[in-house]
């Protein structure tokens, strides 16, 4: 390994941060905000297929182009993963298997025998999540009696009752809401294709705990209820389940900013005879094609959208690369983010009725669903950025951020006590999170601005730090719920401790620090692999990333380490794999939707975080 002394490091770090800086510079939209593609699966260009084939919009062209997208993305075993370099999902594969059976690829063609054989080995169509059969059923290629049933008089359970739709997290809630319409109303558009192929005749795996084997008997007793409901009930839950939605839709004809909650209630709407000329059914359908992108590759869909996200962080990593307050690249950012604050109560407002609004969604358009952990980053941003008119809406997302605790003293991201266990036990609940408690990543993000806003010594900064203190691991890392994994709970974490009072030389502190430093790798970055949500021998470990190697270098710079040779060795690695335009290469994803289901790889995290790094790093060297 080459030597580099100090001197000439900073010189190497200042000349790639102006690398860097110069290509995020670059990126900004014309009226203040960032956007990079936020990449997930082809589950998202499969589902919008099967769902133009529902509603009978489905085009040659889009079919054409979406199937060329989605072949690209099979691998050499004939499978797909739900993130880039992952192992085979049984689910992903069928659901790509049949959007490109609709879009004409014969059975019997090469790619498709492969991938049809690894599915009939890794269980069949009988081993796919609830979510997949449930697409399958619509097609007649499954049958609605062997999926669990939810049933839309759930709609009536009180807001203190187990399983009331504001026990679920506000992804869950959005998409279950609709499923309870489509699965009472069993819709069945057959194909002119089967799926035998896939099938291997076992039946799907049954619940083995008491709760899962007592909601098993449960949904045995819904199914006959299902058969015969009581009629008037059934028909006030449906038109309740309507309206429920109906308000629930955005400016922009989304649902909650993201996919699921939209298709699902698009295809809901229109089975309770809202018809395609509808203006809910009208706006829904073109707001689809704001997430489309379409290149030399294909046509794919975002999941969501990441403005507010990629603004906030953006407009921190600036400021902490030095430019100044009144730069107009950050005047210009700020003056957006003024124009997207929330003000109006949403469905956080159930469990936390008399507080007033404020803060941010991440979204262009998600106003009844701001989140903590962008308001979080957001007060961060502007407390940097000279707008002296941002100061009342930093001061009313302080209010709703403290406000949104939960009763443990964490935070969760979109709603306050979101932490009833109950609801993933459900048969119906294969997939994904389904409640929103408190993380430490959100926590310390939240402990961050507010302790950036003087209030440290407050009740609600110190028992978040106590809550964060609590939740650090044996190991000395903590956690990473919505980034991955350890390395990102960590360099939040780390951060958030010390701005709120935390002494770098404590124990907790140190603890953290000795756990990067043994992860590190020997070529002087940080990377964890996705499949550690599973296997906790991937904890810690992967393949160097430029954002993870940045989160683990703003843990450490926070720590007081700044002359460590770890973060020599890590500024180093940022340096030399450095692309000639000044941003990274970054095919491994590091956002985490759910853990174990559902990933995220948010394509601005590659630039914006080694630019905060590189800055704090050298802001550091010219203390
Ligand atoms: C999904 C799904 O597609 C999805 C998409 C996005 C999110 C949640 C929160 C945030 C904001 C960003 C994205 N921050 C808290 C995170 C910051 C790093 C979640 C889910 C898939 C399946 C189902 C998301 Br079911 C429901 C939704």
């Amino acid at each position: 390994m080459t030597t580099i002394d100090a001197p000439s490091l900073t010189a190497e770090a200042e000349a790639a941060l102006r690398g860097a800086r110069e290509h995020l510079l670059g990126l900004q939209s014309e009226q203040g905000w960032w956007k990079a593609e936020l990449e997930t699966n082809v589950t998202m260009d499969a589902e919008d297929l099967l769902l133009r084939e529902f509603l009978g919009i489905r085009t040659p062209e889009d079919t054409a182009e979406t199937a060329r997208w989605i072949r690209s993305r099979q691998r050499a075993d004939g499978t797909w993963a739900t993130f880039h370099d992952g192992p085979p999902d049984l689910s992903t594969t069928v659901e790509a298997y049949v959007a490109l059976r609709l879009a004409g690829d014969a059975a019997d063609a090469p790619h498709m025998r492969l991938a049809a054989e690894y599915v009939r080995g890794a269980g069949g169509v009988e081993g796919t999540r609830v979510f997949t059969r449930i697409w399958l059923a619509m097609f007649g290629l499954w049958s609605w009696d062997e999926l669990p049933v939810m049933p839309p008089e759930m709609m009536y359970l009180p807001r203190w009752f187990p399983l009331n739709v504001y026990d679920w997290a506000c992804w869950a809630r959005q998409t279950i809401v609709p499923l309870t319409v489509v699965g009472s109303l069993r819709p069945v558009r057959a194909l002119p294709f089967g799926l035998p192929e896939l099938r291997t005749g076992r039946r799907p795996r049954p619940a083995r705990d008491a709760w899962g084997r007592a909601f098993n008997g449960l949904d045995r007793l819904l199914h006959v209820y299902q058969r015969r409901p009581v009629r008037p009930l059934r028909t006030a839950a449906l038109r309740r389940a309507a309206e429920w939605i109906v308000a629930r839709q955005e400016a922009d004809g989304c649902w909650g900013g993201i996919q699921p909650p939209w298709v699902y209630s698009l295809i809901a709407l229109n089975l309770l005879g809202y018809d395609l000329g509808h203006p809910v059914m009208r706006r829904g359908i073109e707001g689809l094609e704001r997430f489309t992108l379409r290149d030399e590759r294909g046509r794919r869909l975002e999941a969501c959208q990441s403005p507010v996200w990629d603004t906030v962080l953006a407009v921190n990593a600036l400021a902490d690369a030095g430019l100044p307050a009144g730069h107009p690249a950050l005047t210009r950012a700020a003056g957006w983010l003024l124009d997207e604050e929330v003000r109006g109560p949403g469905d956080w407002s159930v469990r936390r009725p008399g507080l007033p609004p404020g803060g941010w969604a991440f979204e262009f358009d998600n106003d009844l669903y701001p989140d903590t952990d962008d308001t979080a980053e957001a007060i961060l941003a502007l407390r940097r950025v000279d707008r002296p008119d941002a100061r009342p809406a930093i001061d009313r997302a302080v209010r709703w951020l403290t406000g949104m605790a939960s009763r443990d003293g964490g935070f969760g991201a979109f709603d306050a006590d979101n932490t009833r266990t109950l609801c993933a036990k459900l048969p119906f609940c294969d997939f994904g999170a389904v409640i929103d408690p408190p993380s430490a990543d959100v926590t310390a993000h939240v402990a961050e601005a507010l302790a950036a806003e003087g209030m440290a010594n407050t009740d609600v900064v110190r028992r978040a730090v106590v809550w964060l203190l609590k939740a650090q691991e044996e190991d000395g890392s903590w956690f990473g719920r919505w980034g991955a994994n350890h390395v990102y709970g960590t360099g939040a974490v780390v951060p958030g401790l010390v701005a709120a009072g935390v002494r770098p030389d404590g124990p907790p502190i140190r603890r953290a620090v000795a756990w990067l430093e043994a992860h590190q790798n020997l070529d002087g970055g940080w990377g964890e692999d996705l499949r550690s949500y599973d296997d906790p021998a991937w904890v810690g470990r992967g393949v160097s990333t430029a954002s993870q190697t940045a989160w683990a270098l703003l843990a450490l710079l926070a720590a007081g380490e700044r002359s460590s040779p770890a973060v020599e060795k890590g500024v180093r690695w940022l340096i030399e794999t450095q692309r000639p335009d000044g941003t990274w290469d970054e095919d491994h994803f590091t956002g985490t939707g759910f853990p174990g289901d559902f990933y995220i790889n948010y394509h601005l995290y590659r630039l914006v975080f080694p630019v905060s790094a590189l800055g704090r790093y050298l802001r550091e060297a010219r203390r």
